[in-house]
């Protein structure tokens, strides 16, 4: 028992040194934004209580009982101080489920709460649940919407993996309880929905992405926008396409609207995540665009190509080649923290200010969406800088 305890101690102070470890921001890069060294969050930052049991009886051999694989796609909220992540744990049976980690800082010392978040369910129980996005709605309610993944029942025969998404809502005013609240109605399967902050023209105000299957957007021309009347009994009954794909571009396959978008004095602040096909599979880098103040659907500033995209170990994971952000944290002085995973892998932590963006979304050419365009828009630049390069000789 002693030899047992003490191995428990080993494990616990191991842990511990991963926890606690300082973040180290990284040089380089495009002055956009400043990536950091370690991840925020892996599978190895769960808690030890929730992957073993600690028994000496029932586990002499101290091993692992329930595997996690991987610690993605985070949800994020500042509360009472303190940066939150509404993690997308997945387990090693590869259902996904919700685990709340806080931070003081923002970029490192994360610690997963006690329990994972317990979801109530609807009559029709989702067999997989991920990517919540938190918005603190002007209603006084925080929402929780995520995609709720059950088998496709029209499925042929023998066909196991055809499943169906669609939005799930939770609100809380807490983030202790939560209230279930009825699926999205949508006549199309939905994923990446996010709630707009404000009410618009007295209504709520979902970003969508309609999609025709599971994984193809299909006909699902892009991020969409609808408005709903009552959150209790979401219905989508009227859809536009605020963000549209196109061929040979960044998000020429899928995109999606990322966290909930921020407020700034030139317009909304977003987040997105845009997919190309290409021979190694599907890539997914994060783009950032902006809508009108007055009119959130309405784009004033789309810069073109991504924003980040995988570097390094990045690159590599679960679904390799995948940068995706559900959450971001804008602190009262502007500073930024963008949550991403990689790879459907871990979460990382790029910070970076609101200021900066603003000026990113409004000075980044636009794809003029051929090669011929992007040379007369790079031959401009140049043109520029070598007279002003003349002036600093
Ligand atoms: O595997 C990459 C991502 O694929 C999906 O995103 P989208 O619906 O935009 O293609 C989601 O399953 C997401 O969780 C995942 O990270």
């Amino acid at each position: 028992m002693k030899l047992y305890k003490q191995q428990i101690r080993e494990m616990i102070k191991a842990h511990e040194s991963l926890l606690t470890r300082t973040n180290v921001p990284l040089e380089g890069g495009p002055g956009w934004y400043r990536r950091y060294r370690y991840p925020v969050l892996t599978a190895d930052h769960t808690p030890l209580y929730w992957r073993y049991d600690l028994d000496e009886v029932t586990n002499p051999l101290l091993m692992e009982r329930i595997g996690m694989n991987a610690a993605m796609n985070a949800g994020a909220i500042k509360w009472n101080d303190r940066y939150l992540l509404m993690v997308r744990v997945e387990g090693a049976d590869r259902k996904s489920f919700f685990g709340i980690a806080e931070s003081p800082n923002g970029i490192d010392n994360f610690r997963f709460w006690d329990y994972p978040v317990e979801i109530p369910e609807t009559d029709d129980p989702a067999t997989n649940m991920y990517d919540m996005r938190l918005t603190a709605h002007e209603d006084g309610w925080i929402y929780g919407i995520f995609c709720a993944e059950r088998y496709d029942e029209t499925a042929p025969a023998g066909d196991l993996s055809r499943a169906k998404a669609a939005a799930g809502i939770v609100r809380t005013k807490d983030l202790i309880t939560w209230e279930r609240l009825p699926d999205l109605l949508s006549s199309s399967q939905q994923r990446n929905v996010v709630l707009h902050p404000e009410f618009v023209d007295g209504r709520y105000a979902l970003y969508t992405r309609p999609q025709d299957g599971f994984i193809d957007a299909g006909n699902g021309q892009g991020i969409g926008w609808a408005l709903i009347d009552d959150m209790a009994q979401a219905v989508v009954k009227e859809e536009k396409i605020v963000d549209r794909r196109y061929y040979h571009t960044i998000k020429e396959v899928k995109n999606g609207e990322g966290p909930a978008p921020i407020k700034t004095a030139q317009g909304w602040l977003h987040l997105a995540h845009g997919v190309r096909s290409c021979a190694a599979g599907l890539r997914y880098v994060l783009y950032l665009y902006m809508t009108s103040l007055e009119d959130p659907s309405r784009i004033i500033a789309a810069p073109g190509g991504y924003f980040m995209a995988p570097e390094g170990e990045e690159r590599v994971g679960d679904v390799s080649n995948v940068l995706f952000s559900n959450g971001w944290i804008a602190d009262e002085d502007g500073t930024l923290y963008i949550y991403y995973a990689s790879s459907d892998t871990r979460m990382h932590v790029a910070t970076t200010t609101v200021e900066q963006l603003v000026d990113y979304c409004l000075h980044t050419p636009e794809d003029g969406l051929t090669s011929g365009s992007s040379v007369r828009t790079l031959k401009k630049q140049i043109e520029r800088n070598l007279e002003i390069l003349k002036i600093i000789d």
